[in-house]
């Protein structure tokens, strides 16, 4: 069943859905072009922060983890699980067969890997053809900007309002089976935004497009900073907004409870470029 066609590059480009559900693409057609930025909140205990990401173009994978901030009662630093979680992450993804990078299962080799205390999300996504492969534990995520517009979000998985599923050690944390899947077409030009919940509580997606249509104005993108403009003009500055109805204090509100204005996280935004190889 043919469920995608469209002209790239000036040959027709089809992937097929076949019957195990693995979608066959022209190999190598895309490839993305990354950057990142990291602001770690304001905390001289924690000059790191709590969040992690890694970015590998030759493997055309990108992850962020964001460590879960309730640890610090116990004296644990989950930012060291998040570290650690992207580090094995980072090295899993050099293991895989070249083109054939599994995020998922990148994300249990990690996984299994990580001996720190604390506990994480963690989306991870990996571009093979023109698929973008993602797996996705907790409130991170990604979103796919097409034309200035956003044509993809992926889904959150919370136990409850900002209990983000999570992956850990200790026998109540989540495991990389419960990651969710998705598989999504991209196209020469579109912007992918991986990030932690320091941008997605902070910034609405119509926000992104508006800094896409200015940054696009000037013909070239560069991930980096893009990423930058991201996480400092939207995420950064929204979030010390104490009077804003942000995307936190919404979702606070569908939980039934109150929150004014932005939240204070960590703030990790990786950006993509989707390029034509060549
Ligand atoms: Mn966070």
């Amino acid at each position: 069943m043919i469920i995608k066609k469209r002209r790239l590059e000036g040959e027709l480009v089809e992937a097929t859905l076949l019957k195990n559900d693995r979608v066959v693409v022209p190999e190598e057609s895309l490839k993305m072009v990354c950057g990142a930025a990291y602001f770690p909140k304001d905390n001289p205990l924690k000059p790191r922060g709590e969040d992690a990401y890694f970015l590998c173009e030759e493997k055309q994978a990108i992850g962020v983890a964001d460590g879960v901030g309730g640890w610090t009662g116990k004296g644990i630093d989950a930012g060291e699980y998040a570290r650690e979680l992207m580090n094995n992450a980072f090295m899993a993804v050099h293991r895989q067969p070249d083109g054939a990078v599994d995020p998922k299962a990148v994300l249990n080799e990690a996984f299994l890997n990580t001996e720190a205390e604390g506990s994480s999300t963690a989306c991870i996504a990996v571009l093979k053809g023109n698929i973008l492969h993602c797996a996705n534990v907790g409130d991170s995520g990604f979103m796919i900007f097409r034309d200035n517009t956003l044509v993809h979000q992926s889904t959150i998985q919370q136990h409850y309002f900002n209990c983000p599923f999570q992956l850990g050690n200790s026998k109540s944390s989540d495991r990389p089976s419960s990651a969710t899947e998705e598989t999504v077409p991209v196209f020469p030009g579109d912007i992918i935004v991986l990030c932690t919940d320091g941008l997605l509580d902070n910034v609405y997606p119509a926000e992104i497009e508006d800094v896409l249509k200015q940054e696009t104005l000037e013909g070239t993108v560069d991930p980096f900073h893009l990423a930058t403009d991201i996480a400092v003009d939207l995420a950064l500055w929204n979030s010390l907004d104490k009077y804003s109805y942000s995307p936190f204090a919404r979702a606070a509100e569908l939980a039934g409870m109150k929150h004014t204005g932005g939240k204070i996280d960590d703030i990790t935004v990786v950006v993509a470029h989707i390029v034509a190889r060549n």
